[in-house]
């Protein structure tokens, strides 16, 4: 990775998915620019960014173009251009991850596809412009989107979506040599995931489950972000890699 400058999206504190990977990326050499969503969010991941030297370009609420435009904006002054790009963003109505999928709301359903999904290639045509060399594109993903889950509901739904954007958005952009993947990761108790009804029981259940006994770690996630953001990967685009402890073979 040394060399390559990222941008990665979705810090939320020292749990999430994607600080695992800025982690992994920056051990490997990697150049790193943060966003963050809100002053709250800010505060947090100020600190972290300092652990990795990274640039923080700002605040980015995927719902609002303008703040997708600045952030990248940003990114190309401090960075100069970009060789990857990390996408761990995700939200839902709390209360729809619970119960049923067939009381979605309209609301809900836009809401979740739009920042769950859609903000995966809204972030991508920007990403694409100052990929100038090629690139490494990666999105993370929940088995959800194959398999009904307990209170997975309208996440899965937009989950199976973005996997099918990452094979549309892989077809566009490889005559540039822009690869685009997506890591399926298994149950990880972060943030975003306290937000699952009967969360902790899942945790278990893979654990009990998987082949290998046990659920995986933010770093594990993150090394595997290597493989595909880095030339190791240079054939592969298109790909939902499972990083579950395999538990996707037996669930
Ligand atoms: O078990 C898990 N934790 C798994 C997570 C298993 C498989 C996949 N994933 C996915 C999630 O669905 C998500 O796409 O990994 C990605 C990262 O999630 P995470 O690391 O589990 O969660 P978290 O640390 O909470 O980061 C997600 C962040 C948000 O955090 P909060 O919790 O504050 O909503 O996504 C960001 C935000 O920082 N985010 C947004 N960013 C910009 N604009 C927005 C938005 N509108 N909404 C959420």
């Amino acid at each position: 990775m040394s060399g390559k400058r990222g941008l990665v999206m979705g810090v939320a504190n020292n749990r999430s998915i994607a600080w695992g990977i800025a982690k992994a990326a920056h051990a490997h050499g990697a150049k790193i620019a943060l966003t963050y969503q809100g002053e709250p969010l800010r505060k947090r991941v100020e600190p972290l960014a300092a652990e990795l030297d990274a640039a923080v370009v700002g605040h980015c609420d995927v719902t609002d173009p303008a703040t997708i435009d600045a952030v990248f904006a940003e990114t190309e002054r401090q960075l100069g251009g970009l060789d990857f790009l990390v996408h761990a963003i995700a939200f839902s109505d709390k209360n729809e991850l619970d119960g049923r999928y067939v009381d979605t709301t309209a609301d809900n359903f836009s809401k979740t596809m739009l920042i769950s999904c859609y903000s995966f290639t809204a972030v991508a045509q920007r990403a694409e412009k100052l990929m100038t060399d090629g690139g490494s594109m990666l999105t993370l993903t929940y088995y959800g989107a194959e398999k009904w889950m307990p209170h997975y509901n309208v996440m899965g739904v937009a989950k199976a979506a973005l996997e099918a954007s990452v094979r549309y958005l892989a077809a566009d952009l490889g005559p540039k040599n822009i690869r685009v993947n997506a890591i399926s990761a298994g149950p990880i108790k972060t943030l975003a995931a306290s937000g699952i009804g009967d969360f902790r029981y899942i945790l278990k259940w893979n654990e009990l489950n998987a082949p290998l006994r046990r659920t995986v770690t933010i770093d594990e996630v993150g090394n595997t972000g290597m493989y595909l953001l880095s030339d190791l990967g240079r054939a592969v685009t298109g790909e939902v890699h499972h990083v579950d402890a395999g538990y996707h073979i037996v669930g």
